[in-house]
């Protein structure tokens, strides 16, 4: 995506904002109705139509309508059309959203306590890693998003990340070497590729596939339900599974328009996304298989290396990201949740 569509699309909601102080206008998208009438909250996500993601925060969504009489209604923008994970957290941030689902990984940039959870082999495995998230690890990371003017609502699943790539499988970090590697907008993804000893490029998610085909990238890195709907599998069909992060996904809101709810409508909130969790592990854990199946079946080479060789290599990341006592803490308190 260029600048100028997104910086006008940005302006357009932030001024939005500002001029009706809840309607967002310009786009077709409604606000609010008055004070006893419906207002429309407007969630952003990267992913298209049918992802587990989108799914999920529309059944949210169902949840909130239900439960307020019809008061509050979620819009879901699928498919990136408010712009990229790291736009869209700046306008979530600037209160030209009212929900924002992304990878918790472009949030670092902004919230340190968020580096955590995407620290590469920190998670045993999905129990741990549901575990963790949904204990007290998770609920200080949520948290400790209020210092940063959002609200964190909750997390949901996004699988183990592993590397594909075009012409050579990984089965050791060495292979990695001199492969330009597509990371997202992360510097605790960037440092990790460099240990391993591949060459990392950030860049957007909507911008891989034509990265790959022309050969800007060799290879990038993804959970199976992504690479399956990226099609990514389609220029990069070998696909290593190093499961090196497990980087979840958040459910964010903007703290200047959580100001403008109600504390009852704040719970009502609340409560419809927590409420689509265990749903949104349901469709994930269903999308995964069939994910993977269908991968397979379209003939894409997987292997399962050894992870010794990555987790030895990755261990400087740890501690150039652990930078103070309370992430240290946090990060051995995850490892501590019991699975
Ligand atoms: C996916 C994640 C997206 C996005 C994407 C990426 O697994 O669900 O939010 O972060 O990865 O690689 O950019």
């Amino acid at each position: 995506m260029t600048q100028s569509p997104l910086l006008s699309r940005r302006s357009a909601l932030v001024s939005g904002l500002s001029v009706t102080g809840m309607a967002v206008t310009g786009l077709g998208l409604s606000g609010c109705g008055g004070k006893t009438g419906t207002r429309i909250l407007r969630a952003a996500d990267a992913h298209p139509e049918g992802y587990p993601t989108v799914e999920a925060v529309r059944a949210m969504g169902k949840l909130l309508e239900e439960r307020s009489d019809g008061r509050l209604r979620l819009k879901v923008f699928p498919g990136g059309q408010l712009g990229n994970e790291k736009d869209t957290l700046e306008i979530t941030i600037f209160g030209g959203l009212d929900i924002n689902r992304i990878s918790i990984a472009p949030l670092s940039a902004v919230v340190p306590e968020a580096i955590v959870p995407t620290l590469p082999f920190l998670f045993r495995d999905r129990n741990h890693m549901r575990a963790a998230l949904d204990g007290a690890p998770g609920r200080t990371i949520l948290k400790s998003f209020e210092r940063h003017r959002l609200i964190g609502l909750c997390f949901y699943d996004a699988g183990a990340r592993s590397f594909y790539t075009k012409e050579r499988l990984i089965r050791t970090p060495d292979d990695l070497k001199g492969m330009k590697i597509r990371v997202m907008n992360s510097d605790m993804f960037v440092s990790m590729v460099e240990a391993l000893g591949g060459d990392a490029t950030p860049m957007a998610y909507a911008e891989v596939y034509q990265g790959l085909m022309q050969g800007v990238v060799d290879g990038a890195e993804n959970n199976w339900p992504s690479y399956h709907s990226s099609r990514h599998f389609e220029v990069a069909g070998k696909y290593s599974l190093t499961q090196h992060a497990m980087a979840p996904e958040v459910l964010l809101v903007s703290q200047r328009r959580w100001k403008t709810y109600t504390p009852e409508d704040q719970a009502l909130i609340r409560q419809a996304a927590v409420d689509s969790v265990p749903i949104m592990r349901e469709i994930w854990d269903a999308r995964t298989a069939k994910a993977e199946a269908e991968i397979r079946a379209a003939g894409i080479e997987v292997i399962t290396p050894d992870q010794a060789a990555f987790v030895e290599k990755v261990q400087p990341v740890w501690d150039k990201y652990l930078t103070n006592p309370a992430l240290r803490k946090l990060a051995e308190d995850i490892q501590n949740v019991r699975s």
